[in-house]
C-alpha cells in the first residue's frame, strides 16, 4: 500500500480534557507519524470553509460553535494507507456505533462532540492538508 498523509484534527471536546497525548498515542500505535503539527484556535469562517460540505446539515451551525469553543490541534500523519488507517483508529463518528479501543469509543462525548475528524479521501487530505498547512511546515 502506499505511503499517503492524512489530516487529523483533535476536537475541542478532546483538547478541553487534556487528551491530546492519549490521542497521538493512538495514532503513533498504528504506525502513523506526525509530520506537522500545531495547535490553534479556529474562527468561525475557517471552521465553515473546512466543513462547507456539510452546510446545509441540520447540524452545521452546532458543528461551527462547537470546532471553535476551544483550540484543537492540527496534524498530519503519514504512513502506509494513512487515510484509511486514521479512520480506523478514530472510530465511527457515534462513538455509540465505534468499535472497541478506537479514540471515538473511549472518548468521545456524543456523535457532534466526537474527539477527532479524519480526512475521508485522497481528495480531502490534500485540500485540508493544504487548507492549514504550508509545505515549509511538512517535514517528512
Ligand atoms: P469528521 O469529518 O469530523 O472526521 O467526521 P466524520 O467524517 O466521521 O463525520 P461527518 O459525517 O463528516 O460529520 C462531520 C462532523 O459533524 C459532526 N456531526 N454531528 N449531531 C449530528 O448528528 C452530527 N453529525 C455529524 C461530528 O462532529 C462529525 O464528526
Ligand atoms: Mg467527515
Amino acid at each position: 500500500m502506499a505511503i499517503e498523509r492524512t489530516l487529523s484534527i483533535i476536537k475541542p471536546d478532546a483538547t478541553k480534557r487534556n487528551l491530546t497525548g492519549k490521542i497521538v498515542a493512538k495514532f503513533e500505535e498504528a504506525g502513523l507519524r506526525v509530520v506537522a503539527s500545531k495547535r490553534v484556535q479556529l474562527t468561525a469562517a475557517q471552521a465553515g470553509e473546512f466543513y462547507a460540505e456539510h452546510k446545509e446539515r441540520p447540524f452545521f451551525g452546532e458543528l461551527v460553535a462547537f470546532m471553535i469553543s476551544e483550540p484543537v490541534v492540527l496534524q498530519v500523519l503519514e504512513g502506509e494507507g494513512a487515510i484509511a488507517k486514521n479512520r480506523e483508529v478514530m472510530g465511527a463518528t457515534d462513538p455509540a456505533q465505534a468499535a472497541e479501543g478506537t479514540i471515538r469509543k473511549e472518548f468521545a462525548l456524543s456523535k457532534g462532540e466526537n474527539s477527532a475528524h479524519g480526512s475521508d479521501s485522497e481528495a480531502a487530505a490534500a485540500r485540508e492538508i493544504a487548507f492549514f498547512f504550508s509545505g515549509l511546515e511538512l517535514v517528512g
